[in-house]
């Protein structure tokens, strides 16, 4: 028999004592927020007659998640970082902050401190055997096409299974991460492998809760960036290498149309010494535009745990991230 209690007086009087309406200590933001958290989950229990079994289940999911500091991977695949993102880009338009590369999610997978180098650098360590040669480059410009010298542009991959290094213990220390700064005429240039995409592991509680929803955890191949410099907006995208079965069925809802690059197959052995490679190779560029602020805050990315970032327990929450 299902019962609606929600709006009595009773619950509601609860709800208020339940969010330390009636304690002087504690934070008002985060007080208002879990009462209307909590407001929204008891009427949700009400409306669907969800039983306490269903309800304990649901706690053993979010233990399973947080076991597997996997709230980072479930929060792409429900969507939020995307939302977060259409939000960002609601913001800009509100304030008529436009032009520029457009920015996606930035992932759970960044780890910080990855080595640079000026104008170039091999980003592969050399041993995945079925690494096929990347030649990915661009140009940083500001938004009426000057280039821009001296911008860092952070860059991180998948290996040829899909698998992040520090994230995937088998592969070298800061394999397929790089900071790159750009030369005189606002140009990288990496030499790295062609990423696959990701699945998000089998089995692991992520997967179990899309699943329940039908749905997969597949990433297409894509190469995540950082990309800042002093003046301009900090800017946090990714590109998605073009033919890729799940480039408009991403589970991490990241896929934007301008993102999507074809990459160029070359053969010709000449254009492979021009760049001191052996045999054929596939040519990826990513011209980026940077929008230029006054703003500080708009010119650093925001904060949240990342690997190594920092010595705090966020650093290493992120770091121990089951993925
Ligand atoms: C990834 O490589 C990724 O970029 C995201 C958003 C989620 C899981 C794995
Ligand atoms: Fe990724």
């Amino acid at each position: 028999m299902t019962v609606k209690i929600f709006d009595t007086p009773e619950v509601q009087d609860f709800l208020k004592t339940v969010a330390g309406f009636d304690q002087a200590g504690g934070d008002e933001r985060a007080k208002q927020i879990m009462h209307r958290l909590l407001s929204d989950l008891f009427r949700l229990i009400d409306d669907f007659d969800v039983t306490p079994e269903e309800y304990w289940s649901a706690v053993s999911v979010l233990n399973a998640l947080g076991q597997g500091t996997q709230f980072g991977l479930l929060s792409p695949g429900l969507g939020f970082d995307h939302f977060l993102d259409m939000r960002m880009d609601a913001a800009d338009e509100a304030a008529r902050r436009n032009g520029g590369t457009p920015r996606t999610i930035e992932g759970p997978l960044y780890v910080a401190g990855a080595p640079e180098a000026v104008g170039f650098a091999r980003m592969d360590d050399g041993r995945d055997p079925d690494g096929e040669t990347m030649w990915l480059t661009g140009q940083v410009r500001d938004t009426d096409g000057k280039p821009i010298a001296g911008a860092k542009v952070e860059i991180w991959h998948a290996d040829s299974k899909g698998g992040y290094s520090f994230f995937d213990p088998s592969q070298s220390e800061y394999n397929l991460r790089r900071t790159i700064v750009t030369d005189a005429e606002g140009r990288y240039t990496a030499r790295s492998i062609i990423p696959s995409g990701y699945g998000v592991p089998e089995g692991c509680a992520t997967d179990q809760v899309l699943k329940a929803l039908g749905r997969h955890g597949e990433r297409p191949a894509h190469i995540h960036y950082f990309i800042s410099a002093p003046g301009y907006r900090h800017l946090t995208t990714q590109i998605n290498l073009a033919g890729d079965p799940y480039t408009f069925d991403d589970f991490a809802f990241a896929t934007r149309e301008e993102l999507v690059i074809e990459g160029q197959r070359i053969e010709d052995a000449a254009e492979a010494e021009k760049r001191g490679l052996e045999g054929l190779f596939t040519e990826v560029v990513f011209d980026v535009e940077l929008a230029a602020t006054d703003a500080p805050e708009l010119q650093t990315r925001h904060a949240r745990p990342r690997a190594k970032e920092s010595e705090e327990a966020v650093s290493e929450q992120a770091a121990t991230a089951q993925v």
